[in-house]
């Protein structure tokens, strides 16, 4: 049996020097009262000054950017190989201008990172977004070359107006032409408003299990609203956190377009792709939802063929002590092992094969 880890996150260290530079979201530094401590913050609002510096995003050490941590934490968890993406908020931030030259920088770093560990290590690779479409075109063409890169990953604000803006169709024409998969993943949550006066005294709880999902669910509607995959039938799209809500929510969905009037009178509702139609023909879901009861959803939304194993390493480590096995990494091999008793093919499949098969990690 070949495990395989899809969700599996780096701050490559041209990365980390990046954030080392900055002094506004995102960056990583040490506060005054606790200066042996150097904390990444990543999150919009997470500098907020009425949260203590010590629990101001989160503690940030070596396992962030060291491919040979990398490593040991899948010989822990018996993981055989696995296909490494930059975290969150990848390059979103960066002026137009320095964009291009810091993506190239940044994968051909995380490709060379790949090459120190054979059939070990892949990639997904980082797009400049903040730059003219062509350059992101120019990106993709070149990572299409890259022996390590399988794809890329991207979030949900596109060129800035989200994943519905006709200006990204280059970008999605280029990734159906070179077979990339997009790995979509969410990094803005929701208007901080929705979480209330009192959001400060729950930690990360709301944004991360609620914001990201529901952030990642409202992406894909736009982006089957505006017809994304009637003009991109073979775009293939992997969607983090088995697709935010998107499984348990797509009845819904189609029912609401259905049911619209305005979609109707504009004559949008003529020869269109059903949700359920491109969820079992353009998306993949990662298994990164700690429980079967979502693992369920998602298998029933996609099929057991197009779900894929992942950790979100280096997030969500014990709060306790980082050598052992980790919990959050357990859960998913519980729920994969639960949902799927008694169907040791799909067990598999869900664990390895079928990352070997959809991103052709040809080295195993
Ligand atoms: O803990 C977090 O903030 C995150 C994050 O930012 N990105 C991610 O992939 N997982 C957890």
């Amino acid at each position: 049996m070949v495990i395989v880890d899809i969700h599996t996150h780096i701050y490559p260290p041209t990365f980390v020097s990046l954030l080392r530079s900055r002094t506004t979201v995102p960056y990583i530094r040490a506060f005054p009262d606790a200066p042996d401590s150097s904390r990444l913050i990543i999150l919009p609002g997470e500098d907020d000054p009425a949260t203590p510096s010590t629990s101001r995003g989160r503690p940030v050490g070596p396992q962030y950017w060291d491919i040979v941590e990398k490593i040991a934490f899948m010989d822990t968890h018996k993981i055989d190989v696995s296909v490494i993406s930059l975290a969150n908020p990848w390059l979103d931030f960066l002026p137009a201008h320095e964009a291009g030259e810091a993506a190239r920088r940044i994968n051909d770093d995380v490709d060379g990172l790949c090459a120190r560990y054979p059939g070990r290590l892949y990639a997904f690779g980082t797009l400049p977004l903040s730059a003219p479409a062509e350059t992101v075109v120019a990106e993709v063409e070149r990572l299409a070359g890259m022996k390590h890169m399988r794809g890329i990953i991207m979030g949900t604000s596109g060129l800035g107006q989200g994943l519905d803006d006709p200006a990204l169709d280059p970008i999605y024409a280029a990734l159906e032409r070179h077979g990339q998969v997009v790995f979509l993943h969410p990094h803005y949550g929701l208007p901080a408003s929705v979480y209330g006066p009192r959001a400060s005294e729950y930690g990360h709880v709301l944004p991360l299990a609620l914001g990201f999902p529901l952030e990642t669910t409202i992406a894909v509607t736009r982006m089957l609203l505006s017809g994304v995959w009637d003009r991109f039938r073979n775009l293939q799209v992997l969607i983090a956190h088995s697709g935010g809500t998107l499984p348990f929510l797509a009845g819904r969905i189609e029912s609401c377009i259905e049911h619209d009037g305005h979609l109707k009178g504009e004559g949008k509702l003529e020869g269109r792709r059903s949700v359920w139609d491109v969820l079992q023909k353009n998306i993949y879901l990662d298994a990164v939802i700690y429980s079967e009861v979502g693992l369920k959803a998602a298998v029933d939304a996609s099929g057991p063929d197009r779900l894929l194993f992942g950790t979100d390493h280096p997030f969500f480590p014990p709060l306790e002590d980082e050598a052992k096995e980790w919990t959050s990494v357990n859960t998913n091999y519980q729920a994969i092992k639960v949902g799927f008793s008694g169907d040791e093919k799909s067990v598999h499949d869900v664990l390895g094969n079928n990352a070997v098969r959809i991103l052709k990690l040809d080295g195993i």
